[in-house]
């Protein structure tokens, strides 16, 4: 297709003229009943930017669309046979004025699979299922279902989409109780609330004014139109890996004078849709990012801190699991063909070779095929927390680093000083930080790391918490960025109902602080998003690097190390050694002549650093004995909803005389076909620790750095195996142990050269630089530099 001049208008927005400027039009009949794929390419080596969009042409809906940055699109959607379509190309930008069509139809069986009959789709619902203790979530986890972020300490909610599920999790033993009895009842509600939602509101009050959840399309189009309405302020830019299924990846950068990157300014990240049905996290992105722009514009606050920053927002890391999520037939019923609810990306490499074949919108393992994108970052990679197998919903892949989205990732946070990095999911309202996996120890950092996360929490009312603390994960995003270059780096799971539940609620209220979000007069994600902008702006929070260089010169800092991931967990159960993992890091900063500051990651890995503690101040208290009242309680397995239980108050005690790194409260009991559940309150009445196991003579719950105070220790009797001749608890006692002091590890350097205007090399220097530190690099640019610089260690 050809056009003489740019349209530099939304292709999808409708069937335009034939003879309009900038578009081109072929009518085509569909073949089939299925899908169709619409590609653009360019012709004869000119880029330029050119969109395209499918219509049918008796209702002039769209029915397909791509607009990402150059002239490779992919616009897929369902069709029906014989069906008018009208192709639509809209040469956006640049001088290219041919580009080249590519149109397919595939035939699809009445389920959605190219080869076969799908299974009976079956009632899916969320249950939450009781894990009091660890051992409880790694027993749930090693089923394999579809765990949400949902939860507390001592359960969370889980996924059941269908019979096979239902007996998985029954035979576990664990116990459960009913949340939500039918999901594909609420997914339908949940879009018809939408539609009504979007017909009668004019705008919203986010930041865009948007009222639906958008298609991939239209975040394509609106980033590039952000950019080109605040030409100074916003770039849009491709990242280096297309997706798997050759979708382009897209993200906007916001900063003054956008266009030097090398100013050395702190980075702020933020960004979206690791996995493909969390649509609101997106949309929380890119609300985002028109934040930036008109807080820049109307609000001196925002504009100083995008003054000190520059931000960098990628809405959709997975665009193929997006696209098909939200392109598709609306199920939420999670069966095998219920692409409405894929979470990861579309890689068919690692499946078995009946199921490698065919397009991700329609093969036959369905939302099954693929990688999750958020377990395949190389720290603890393969451990414990992700899976080997193919079809598992949180597949490590076949590496660490084995997928475009987390190389996409990786080489946005190794070229550019990421100070501050936030990757959004749905759901639980959590503000979650490093580290994934208990056995790895709270960094150095936690300190710094947990302050940030209850600032952020208490704007959008989540809970801030390690991410550990739901359950173990290896191979995640922030695990790999804050492990690697020290940015501060969080996940949000957003909203509590569901993966993508209304848009008023999960988008509209979440995001701006308002009824019914948990952050409903506290600020909502707008506000936390501005404590992270913040926080981005504090020198305080990274490190700083100040010097002299002539105006020209370019600053370059380089680190390159090795991370083993876990040892590799085999399908079989065995396990095969670390993977040793190269990172290298690469800024650069750009002189104007003069002083200089440039802010910078600690040059130390946290992964190196040490691990967080505490010295003990005194000793530990001494063992407390807690006695048994008279008589046993009566059954009880609805508890708290049925108060019968025994009641023991105990008290801690602090500094000066004992110093607790935590207690732990123990009882036992005679028969393991007895069960005993034991809850802690503190004197305000919360629950702050408990264990519930089922199947065991004892119980034991532990309460980290227990503040002092007075405690109650309840017992509930939830069954006896002889109920007339009951087996009761006895030995009760609370233990106290000290804190573990902190750890130390090594130092590392930056190797920090200075390259004059030619490009020759003119000087080199090892820098060390420490969180909240200002370090001094002098004169770099002049040879004695290195001589200077090792001195100073
Ligand atoms: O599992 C994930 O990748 C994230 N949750 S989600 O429900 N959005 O898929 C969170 C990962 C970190 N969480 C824990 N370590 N628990
Ligand atoms: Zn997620």
């Amino acid at each position: 297709m050809r056009a003489d001049g740019s349209a530099g208008q939304a292709c999808y927005e409708s069937v335009q003229s034939r003879r309009a400027q900038g578009i081109d039009q072929r009518e085509v009949t569909s073949t089939v009943d299925g899908l169709i794929q619409a590609r653009l390419a360019p012709r004869d080596g000119a880029e330029g930017d050119w969109d395209i969009a499918v219509f049918d042409k008796a209702t002039g809906k769209v029915v397909a669309a791509s607009s990402a940055l150059r002239s490779r699109e992919l616009a897929e959607s369902f069709v029906k046979k014989n069906q008018q379509l009208i192709v639509q190309a809209c040469r956006y930008s640049g001088s290219a004025r041919a580009v080249t069509v590519g149109l397919d139809f595939l035939a699809l069986t009445p389920q959605g699979t190219p080869t076969g009959v799908a299974e009976q789709p079956q009632r899916a619902e969320v249950v939450r299922v009781e894990t009091p203790e660890r051992t409880d979530k790694s027993k749930l986890l090693a089923l394999g279902l579809d765990v949400t972020e949902k939860g507390d300490e001592t359960g969370i909610e889980v996924v059941l989409a269908d019979d096979a599920d239902r007996k998985t999790l029954r035979d576990s033993g664990l116990r459960s109780t009913v949340i939500n009895p039918d999901l594909s009842t609420t997914s339908r509600e949940d879009a018809a609330k939408d539609r009504e939602y979007a017909a009668t509101t004019q705008t919203s009050g986010l930041p865009s004014g948007r009222t639906s959840y958008r298609h991939l399309y239209e975040y394509e189009f609106e980033l590039k139109e952000l950019a080109r309405k605040n030409p100074k302020l916003v770039k849009a830019f491709t990242l280096n890996h297309p997706s798997i299924e050759g979708r382009d990846v897209l993200g906007v950068e916001i900063a003054t004078d956008v266009a030097n990157i090398a100013d050395g300014k702190p980075v702020n990240v933020t960004m979206g849709v690791h996995h493909a049905r969390e649509w609101p996290a997106s949309e929380h992105a890119i609300e985002w990012a028109y934040e930036l722009v008109n807080g820049y514009q109307n609000d001196p606050a925002i504009k100083s801190l995008v003054g000190k920053t520059r931000n960098i927002i990628v809405p959709i890391v997975n665009v193929d699991g997006f696209s098909i999520s939200r392109e598709a037939e609306p199920k939420g019923d999670f069966s095998r063909f219920d692409y409405e609810m894929k979470r990861k990306n579309c890689k068919a490499d690692d499946s078995p070779s009946q199921f490698r074949t065919g397009i991700c919108k329609a093969n036959p393992a369905g939302r099954e095929r693929g990688i999750d994108p958020n377990r395949n970052y190389p720290t603890f990679w393969g451990g414990n927390g992700a899976s080997p197998n193919w079809n598992s919903d949180t597949f490590r892949g076949s590496g660490p680093f084995s997928e475009p989205e987390t190389r996409n990732i990786r080489d946005l946070v190794s070229k550019r000083q990421v100070t501050n990095l936030v990757t959004l999911h749905t759901y639980g309202n959590l503000i979650l930080r490093p580290p994934g996996v208990a056995a790895t120890r709270a960094p150095l950092d936690e300190p710094v790391l947990k302050a940030l996360g209850d600032k952020m929490a208490s704007r959008n009312g989540y809970r801030s918490i390690p991410s550990w603390g739901l359950y173990d994960t290896t191979g995640t995003t922030e695990d790999w960025s804050f492990w690697s270059t020290g940015g501060l780096g969080y996940t949000f799971e957003i909203n509590t109902a569901g993966f993508h539940p209304t848009y008023q609620n999960a988008v509209v209220a979440e995001y701006t602080g308002t009824a019914p979000a948990a952050g409903a007069g506290k600020g909502g994600n707008r506000a936390a998003f501005l404590d992270m902008l913040g926080s981005a702006a504090d020198p305080a929070a990274h490190a700083t690097l100040i010097g002299s260089a002539p105006r020209g010169y370019e600053l370059k800092l380089h680190k390159t190390f090795q991370t083993p991931t876990s040892p590799v967990l085999q399908p079989d159960g065995s396990t095969k050694p670390p993977i040793y993992v190269t990172d290298t890091l690469d800024s650069t900063f750009s002189s104007t002549g003069g002083r200089f500051a440039w802010s910078v990651n600690p040059s130390t890995r946290p992964y190196v650093a040490g691990r967080y503690g505490r010295e003990p101040q005194g000793p530990p208290q001494a063992s407390v004995p807690l006695a048994n009242p008279a008589g046993v309680p009566a059954e009880n397995t609805q508890y708290p909803g049925n108060p019968v239980s025994e009641s023991m108050p105990f008290t801690v005690k602090g500094l000066p005389e004992v110093d607790n790194g935590r207690f732990e409260v123990v009882v036992q009991w005679a028969n393991t076909d007895t069960d005993w559940d034991l809850y802690v309150y503190n004197a305000a009445g919360e629950l702050v620790t408990s264990s519930a196991a089922g199947g065991t003579n004892s119980e034991r719950a532990t309460l980290f750095d227990p503040p002092p105070g007075n405690y109650t220790a309840v017992m509930v009797n939830y069954d006896q195996v002889d109920p007339a001749n009951p087996d009761d608890w006895g030995n009760g006692r609370i233990e106290f142990a000290s804190p573990i002091p902190p750890t130390y590890g090594t130092r590392e350097a930056y190797t920090l050269t200075c390259t004059n205007r030619i490009g020759r090399l003119v000087g080199i220097a090892d820098v060390y630089a420490d969180r909240g530190q200002t370090v001094d690099v002098g004169e770099v640019c002049t040879n004695s530099a290195r001589a200077n610089k090792q001195r100073r260690r």
